[in-house]
């Protein structure tokens, strides 16, 4: 497929696998050596690890190699204007508290983005993504057009058409404001839904519901780099992605996402539209 842009998606998202595998390898190595608690961000349970911060250098250093014109957006502070038409949009540890507490549900994120005004709210739309946990050795990948894959093999989501037997995964934010109003959402949702589960990484959820772990999936206030990589799987396996409104379009404001006959129920339930 010749990208309107002349980029080839799928060279892309082997460079994505190649350092977020890497990049694993090397986030579980510091883990066993132990780790703590660097600094804190928007409150005191929103932190960041020294393995944040050396795996997104180890990120960077091997997009700046590969890929030399591209630009950069990090979580962990990186910002870099790039000249080409692609920027990466990286989260080099998805799920920082699981992994303060080595629950085995964090992942390395990366994904390649071009400008568009019509995708996502940030402005961008993703090319080629790869998500990795480190812990179980699930690569998840995909680039536009290309399907999505589990190590190597394809998947797809669950097509479930009933939201009172769908398990939907959700997150919930770091200050105690937003957690209030998350739990009204959620109170909302539990008696009309299957179960939720709370696994703690935006990039995770989104490719469990790219493999029908998960029928649908929302959350409130993500950054890009938590759903960059995730979001673009889930929607080559198959996933409907929208805003909060049919004007608004997906990202930090809100991510509904789930099996298109669902994800519109979804929305207003939470919303309590
Ligand atoms: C996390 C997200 C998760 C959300 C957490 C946090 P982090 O990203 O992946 O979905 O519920 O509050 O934002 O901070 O681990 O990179």
């Amino acid at each position: 497929m010749t990208h309107p842009l002349d980029i080839a998606p799928e060279s892309l998202v082997r460079i994505a696998a190649d350092i977020a595998v890497q990049a694993g390898e090397l986030i579980v190595t510091l883990r066993d050596r132990g780790v703590s608690v660097a600094a804190s961000k928007s409150s005191a349970v929103d932190v960041v690890t020294e393995a944040d911060r050396e795996a997104e250098r180890l990120i960077v250093s091997e997009l700046r190699a590969a890929r030399p014109d591209d630009g950069i957006l990090g979580e962990e502070g990186t910002g870099i204007d790039g000249t080409s038409a692609v920027t990466w949009v990286i989260d080099p540890i998805d799920g920082t508290v699981n992994y303060l507490y080595d629950i085995p549900a964090f992942a390395v994120s990366i994904a390649a983005t071009v400008r568009d005004e019509t995708a996502y709210a940030d402005g961008r739309r993703s090319i080629a993504g790869a998500v990795f946990n480190p812990r179980t050795g699930e690569l998840f990948d995909a680039w536009e057009g290309g399907g999505a894959r589990l190590n190597g093999s394809p998947i797809a989501g669950s097509g479930k058409s009933d939201l009172a037997t769908a398990l939907v995964g959700t997150g919930f934010g770091y200050t105690a404001e937003r957690r209030s109003e998350q739990a009204e959402m959620v109170s909302r949702l539990l008696p009309l839904a299957r179960d939720i589960r709370r696994i703690g990484s935006a990039a995770l959820d989104l490719c469990n519901l790219a493999t029908g772990r998960l029928d649908a999936y929302y959350e409130l206030g993500l950054q890009p780099w938590d759903y960059a990589a995730g979001a673009l799987i889930a929607e080559e396996a198959g996933a409907a992605i929208i805003g909060r409104d049919d004007t608004t379009r997906p990202g930090t404001p809100f991510v509904f996402a789930g099996a298109p006959a669902i994800v519109e129920e979804l929305r207003s339930v939470v919303l309590g539209a």
